[in-house]
């Protein structure tokens, strides 16, 4: 399914196309009103067309665009004036994935340092919370009030192109309409658990992931060859080796002859496999076809506020602390905050990189400053330090301690297949390089991120927080989480 959606004047949209529009391939199915009003930016035509590709092939959906002055205002026009210069001195960045955790925090970043951005999102991790029967512990507002918002507090416009990046015939669309510098790709389905579910979700994630990257891919070859790609990928790429990890490649010698190939990698879910493919597929097109692209093997990521999405409760980040998509130190600071003991995995030596999702957007906005060059396959390791899960475990505790709240660790038998007890000294050198100014896991961080946890505990949802999902019991047989 396409829909193609911009955010600066009206959409007055009324159809026939009524029977269910599958938004997720394989999966579930989303119904449309028939008839619904939203806010899109200015077309080359009046009219716009929505493919609706449903089990029975295309319907089409004409729309007509309505310009500002006829649209009824839902929102105080802005009293900030747009800072900075011309729209066409602006570098453009679209953001896929830009509804997510790290792409809504980044979209606003660049957007507040005068990048003009687009959105490009199929809004399926909103489905997911659905179908599983999770939510986010932070309340978060709809894609279109969250850009309306922004609007409003700094005069700056975000287009929104509402799509599957899997539907290249939506993707083209929006390239030609958008004609970006960069793409920042984070659109993927990204939690290792939910593509250990059961062969359909872990064919869809590898689906998703890898098909979305090679439109992407595709699409910059056709539509904008010098745009920059920076892709998110992640450390999990690489394993956990027993010797250093290097920032994309290592220097070999073999009977003699000695060479820099790409660094070995070792995934370990269906979600970490999609990644090694899509590195595969990048470096093969930059090689091929002069892609210039940035993979960024980014670590796990904590936190929620960032100087942009702290300016407003519309403007709120999603917090994931479940035992499918939530990640280790926010799902310790959720469980303390609860009174829940700390879940530590077997023996709880799996050491990883970490990083605060302040620094996420300082790194892609670094890699889009300094684009890679023609042909260029680049690889920086984001993350800023590395920790054992035991090691978080005593953070977290030492920090309720602190708060005045007793923090238990219980031993989960673990759920993956993975080395518990493992050596992990991973390089991340590049980013710094460039001027990347990290904030490190400090007390202080801690207490603010489990006070922020404090806050918002009464919407915890305690059966969400132990693990659901096995590595070694994944079967053919769709499986229902029970919520
Ligand atoms: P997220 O699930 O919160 O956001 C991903 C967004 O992409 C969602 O809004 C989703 O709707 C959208 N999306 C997924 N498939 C799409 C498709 N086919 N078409 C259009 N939109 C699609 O994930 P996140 O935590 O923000 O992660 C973003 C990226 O960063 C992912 O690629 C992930 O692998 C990577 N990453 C995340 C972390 C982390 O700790 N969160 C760590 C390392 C790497
Ligand atoms: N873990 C626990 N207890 C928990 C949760 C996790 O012990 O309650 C352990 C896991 O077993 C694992 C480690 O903590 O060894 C990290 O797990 P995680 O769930 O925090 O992160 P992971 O599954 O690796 O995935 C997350 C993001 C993913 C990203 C990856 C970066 O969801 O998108 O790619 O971090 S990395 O880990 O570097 O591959």
């Amino acid at each position: 399914m396409a829909h193609f959606i911009s955010t600066s004047c009206s959409l007055n949209i009324s159809s026939s196309c009524t029977k269910p529009q599958h938004l997720l391939r394989n999966q579930n199915s989303v119904r449309f009103s028939a008839s619904f009003s939203l806010r899109t930016a200015p077309f080359a035509s009046e009219k716009l067309i929505l493919h609706c590709k449903g089990p029975r092939g295309f319907s089409t959906i004409n729309a007509k665009a309505v310009s500002f002055s006829q649209e009824s205002k839902t929102e105080p026009a802005s009293s900030v004036p747009p800072k900075g210069g011309e729209s066409a001195d602006r570098k453009k960045v679209m953001v896929i994935g830009g509804d997510g955790y790290c792409g809504w925090a980044t979209a606003l970043h660049l957007s507040n340092k005068n990048y003009e951005v687009a959105v490009v999102d199929n809004l399926v991790r909103r489905l997911f919370d659905h179908q599983l029967g999770l939510d986010s512990l932070t309340p978060i507002s709809s894609i279109h009030n969250r850009i309306r918002r922004w609007k409003s507090l700094t005069g700056k416009d975000i287009q929104l192109y509402i799509g599957d990046i899997c539907d290249f015939e939506f993707l083209s669309e929006t390239f030609k309409s958008f004609e970006p510098d960069a793409v920042v790709h984070f659109g993927e389905q990204r939690s290792a658990p939910y593509s250990m579910i059961d062969r359909s979700r872990a064919v869809f994630t590898q689906h998703n992931n890898v098909i979305g990257t090679l439109n992407v891919l595709f699409a910059i070859k056709e539509f904008r060859e010098d745009c920059h790609l920076v892709k998110l990928g992640t450390m999990g790429e690489y394993g956990t080796p027993n010797i250093d990890i290097e920032e994309g490649y290592i220097t070999i010698t073999h009977n003699g002859r000695t060479d820099t190939l790409p660094y070995p990698k070792q995934a370990s879910s269906f979600y970490h496999l999609s990644k090694v493919h899509d590195s595969h597929n990048i470096a093969f097109t930059c090689k091929a076809w002069g892609i210039r692209a940035t993979d960024l093997n980014q670590g796990v990521v904590y936190g929620v506020r960032t100087d942009e999405t702290a300016m407003h409760d519309e403007l709120c980040n999603r917090f994931d602390y479940d035992g499918i998509f939530g990640t280790a130190l926010n799902r310790f600071c959720v469980q303390a905050a609860v009174g829940h003991p700390l879940t530590v995995y077997g023996k709880g030596g799996q050491t990883r990189g970490y990083l605060d999702i302040r620094d996420t957007v300082q790194c892609v906005e670094l890699a889009i400053a300094n684009p890679a060059q023609r042909g260029e396959f680049r690889v920086f390791n984001q993350f800023t330090e590395q920790f054992s899960v035991n090691e978080l475990a005593a953070l977290v505790t030492k920090a309720g301690e602190k708060l005045g709240i007793e923090v238990k660790t219980i031993s989960v038998p673990n759920p993956r297949v993975e080395a518990e007890e493992h050596y992990y000294n991973a390089k991340h050198t590049k980013l710094v390089e460039l001027g990347l100014k990290p904030h490190l896991l400090s007390d202080s961080l801690l207490d603010s991120l489990l006070n922020f946890a404090i806050q918002h505990k009464d919407r915890v949802d305690t059966k969400q927080i132990m693990p659901s999902v096995s590595w070694k019991k994944i079967g053919v047989k769709p499986k229902t989480l029970a919520a």
